[in-house]
């Protein structure tokens, strides 16, 4: 992924500094000295000293888990701020023994549990003995993510609206992890596995985007 930036970044930089070239040699000559093929080359090579100290961040957010804390990288004159290693939650679900185990004894739990807006990558690991997903689902003004309406009957019997789903990871087997990453608006979520008499069990756990 990293080198595929390179190069593409490698080419831009080409592009640019036979196009400012053509501009300014030509017409002024004091603008040349100034702002000639050289200096281009400078300003460039600290533009893509810059983009990959990006790549490089971003690449590796994916694998860390905490602080929402913005990352300043200066270089040569060029300020780029990006958001290090808040844009992923780790969601963790477990059972001792499917529906036949205790009552409650499914769980979730989410780290951490709130989020600036937009683009958030929800990792989840399965510890369980069966399969389990996660719905997030905006809740709507006046409810709670543990006092949720559960339908008693048809066929979504034991399982929670998903009217207000904004996406989802499905499935996912015992031992498993799965990923899915969403763009978020400010509001209160729940996490939900909402396979049925899961949410009943415990499978749930709020998240607050700000
Ligand atoms: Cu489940």
């Amino acid at each position: 992924m990293v080198s595929r930036y390179w190069v593409t970044v490698g080419a831009a930089s080409f592009t640019y500094r036979d196009r400012g070239h053509r501009d300014h040699v030509p017409r002024n000559p004091r603008d040349a000295e100034k702002k000639g093929p050289f200096m281009a080359r400078v300003k460039l090579g600290s533009i893509v000293v810059a983009l990959a100290l990006v790549v490089a961040i971003t690449g590796c957010s994916s694998s860390k888990k905490s602080s929402s804390a913005t990352t300043t990288t200066s270089s040569g004159g060029v300020t780029v701020t990006t958001p290090a290693a808040g844009s992923t939650v780790a969601v963790t679900v477990g059972d001792t023994n499917g529906l036949d185990g205790p009552a409650k004894s499914m769980t979730m739990t989410v780290a951490p549990t709130s989020m600036k807006a937009g683009e958030i990558t929800f990792t989840l690991k399965n510890t369980g003995t069966i399969e389990h997903e996660m719905v997030v689902i905006l809740l709507p003004a006046g409810t709670t993510y543990d006092k949720l309406p559960v339908a008693t009957t048809g066929e979504d019997k034991d399982k929670v609206s998903e009217d207000a789903s904004v996406g989802e990871i499905p499935e996912t087997a015992a031992g498993a992890t799965a990923s899915v990453t969403l763009n978020l608006k400010a509001g209160n979520y729940a996490l939900v596995c909402n396979i049925a008499e899961h949410y009943a069990m415990g499978m749930v756990a709020p998240f607050t985007v700000t």
